[in-house]
């Protein structure tokens, strides 16, 4: 069968990963990244909000806790600002030139956050969610799921502390958490839930099932093997890598976490232009995780966000005097699953 993308027109594939905190988005889409590039794909692993210059500041500002004050509208704009520069920046190119973009968060995000999770009305947010994509969506679409909110947000802050968003109380979570499975009800044809309860290469095998059609049609890409799987449990977090993830930037409560970047930039260009000497320098200091390896890929790129990082330091000086520790906040490297996974835990 030939790949024609209804979604989009173009011929790449877009896939998104979808879920509340902790879900294991990261944890999937690195090991499908290390799959497909083992294939041969032209892949782009990006995280949202973030993946560009832009898009990585404003994910200073919009995650950072000690920006508790902002408005629930300010924070959609926000959002919608650093998907419609990915979009333009990132997305669009590499699909027009047929390569396999794969997203940590997009348009479901926004409706389930600041729609369901802050109450804002869902059918503008979807409006304010076209004008941000430019007539770009998801091929497909993965919401992961766990069992309780209480679950992903363990998962999410234990290593890292909480960042701006996962200080929003159980309940936020569970609004965001029911709003997921009302989107995903509203588009059958391209949201598919997947259990990531049970191991990680159970719920690899559940990702497969729903986005390997897609890839096999477009690039006769064949299934992960059983030693691919079999690698993807074994990983283990990196012994004394406290810090886990590098920074997410304006964490509260996590030690740990200096200046990396976890970013989603998987890009490149952007990042480069100010002089993210210092952060490597911090981000060396955490003993790796997500924002390390990212750091790698993209180009100790995020490191560069001089925004970012005044506001990081700032931070730090802060927790030591009684307020909380913050860091930044990204992800994605260039490497795949294997590597990513083990050297960021
Ligand atoms: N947000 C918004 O409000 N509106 C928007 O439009 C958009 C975003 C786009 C971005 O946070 C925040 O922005 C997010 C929504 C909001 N807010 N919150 N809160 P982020 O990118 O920093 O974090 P995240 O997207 O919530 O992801 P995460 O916390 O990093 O979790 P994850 O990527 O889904 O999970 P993970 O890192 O792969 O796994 C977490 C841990 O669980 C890790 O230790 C894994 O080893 C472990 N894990 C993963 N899978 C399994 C399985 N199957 N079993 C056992 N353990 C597992």
């Amino acid at each position: 069968m030939t790949w024609a993308s209804s979604a989009h027109g173009l011929p790449g594939v877009f896939i998104s990963f979808e879920g509340g905190e902790g879900v294991g988005k990261t944890t999937q889409i690195r090991f499908m990244e290390s799959v497909l590039k083992k294939a041969g794909l032209d892949v782009v692993r990006l995280r949202e909000p973030g993946g560009t210059t832009v898009g990585e500041n404003l994910r200073s500002i919009v995650l950072d806790a000690k920006n508790d004050m902002l408005n629930d509208r300010a924070e959609l704009y926000i959002y919608e600002a650093a998907r419609a520069q990915i979009v333009a920046e990132v997305i669009r190119p590499a699909l027009e030139r047929g390569a396999v973009v794969l997203c940590d968060r997009f348009v479901d995000s926004t409706v389930a956050y600041q729609g369901y999770g802050r109450g804002l009305d869902p059918a503008f947010v979807r409006q304010a969610n076209e004008f941000a994509c430019q007539g770009i969506l998801p091929d497909v679409t993965v919401l992961l799921t766990v069992d309780s909110t209480a679950m992903g947000l363990r998962r999410a802050t234990r290593r890292l502390g909480a960042d701006r968003l996962e200080l929003a109380g159980t309940e936020f979570h569970q609004r965001v958490n029911e709003g997921f499975k009302q989107i995903a009800a509203e588009h059958p044809e391209r949201i598919h839930v997947v259990a990531s309860t049970s191991t990680k290469s159970a719920a690899a095998r559940a990702v497969w099932d729903v986005v390997g059609g897609v890839l096999r049609d477009a690039f006769g890409v064949e299934p992960p093997t059983e030693a691919d799987y079999a690698r993807l449990d074994k990983l283990r977090r990196r012994p004394g890598g406290g810090g886990g993830s590098g920074s997410r930037g304006g964490r509260q409560g996590g030690g740990n976490r200096h200046g990396g970047s976890r970013d989603g930039q998987r890009h490149e260009g952007g990042q480069r232009r100010d002089g993210g000497q210092r952060r490597e320098g911090n981000q060396r200091r955490d003993g790796g995780s997500k924002s390390e390896q990212q750091g790698e890929r993209t180009s100790r790129g995020d490191q560069r966000n001089n925004a970012g990082a005044r506001g990081r330091r700032d931070s730090r000086s802060r927790g030591m005097h009684g307020g909380a520790q913050r860091g930044t906040n990204e992800r994605s490297n260039g490497q795949g699953a294997a590597g990513s996974e083990g050297a960021r835990s």
